[in-house]
């Protein structure tokens, strides 16, 4: 997969070189490219902003900077990703959907965004556009939502996470829950024990401790979710939990 980041402050993106995301831009699964967007700007100063039309706090990105660049590192083919609090937010889902792209171009603004009519004029070119947010708070520009991005979607890419059954269980994955918690050595730790089921060596018991901690989690910290469990999606015994 190519990915390409345009922004203002190149340096945020540093720790993708990093772990899992490092290593597969090194084993050439992940051609990752960052951009200053400044390169394309033609004044002396290298003006990538000005004041909105109508009024108002803040700057606003100009669209021909963003035309100039975009023009260059869009491929045919290429999926364009605005990051931005008005977006629709990124789920795992659509980190799966996006891993089956073989371009990305992430487009990173800052101050109060991005000329409305970058994203419009690509759509119309027929361009696949999606602005995404990542959660429900304010974050001073697109870079660190860049960062989540391809961190999410690269861990799913074919060869990234060296035992693709760590992706099957995991939080937000298949099953709709959110993970149980888990353990390890020592057995006792100040006072605190691990459940003695996991220690039994009874692989069903402890398939089954495993999804009862998981449906209580999630009835817990996000019953929204287990509301959106599809009807089959609870066997017999959950209904018992
Ligand atoms: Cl994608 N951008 C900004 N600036 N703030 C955010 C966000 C994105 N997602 C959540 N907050």
């Amino acid at each position: 997969m190519r990915v390409d980041v345009l922004t203002i402050f190149p340096d945020y993106l540093a720790p993708l070189r990093l772990s899992l995301v490092g290593k597969a831009r090194e084993a050439g699964i992940l051609d990752l490219r960052v951009h200053d967007l400044r390169d394309w700007t033609t004044d002396r100063h290298r003006t990538v902003d000005d004041t909105p039309f109508g009024g108002g706090a803040g700057m606003v990105m100009r669209p021909d900077v963003w035309g100039a660049a975009l023009d260059d590192v869009l491929t045919p083919g290429a999926h364009l990703l605005l990051p931005t609090p008005s977006g629709e937010v990124l789920t795992q889902r659509t980190a799966h959907a996006v891993a089956q792209d073989a371009h990305l171009v992430v487009a990173c603004g800052r101050y109060e965004g991005i000329d409305a009519r970058v994203a419009e004029h690509y759509r119309a070119a027929g361009v696949r556009v999606t602005e995404y947010s990542i959660g429900d708070y304010v974050l001073n520009g697109g870079e660190v939502a860049a960062l989540v991005l391809v961190e999410a979607v690269a861990r799913l890419l074919p060869g990234v996470v060296g035992n693709p059954h760590s992706l099957v269980e995991e939080s937000h994955g298949e099953a709709g829950l959110l993970e149980y918690p888990v353990y390890t050595k020592p057995p006792s730790w100040r006072g605190l024990d691990v459940p003695d089921v996991l220690l039994s060596g009874h692989h069903a018991r402890i398939a089954r401790w495993r999804r009862d901690e998981a449906l209580h989690r999630t009835a817990q910290r996000r019953p929204d979710m287990l509301a959106a469990l599809d009807e089959g999606a609870l066997d017999r015994h959950d209904r018992e939990v």
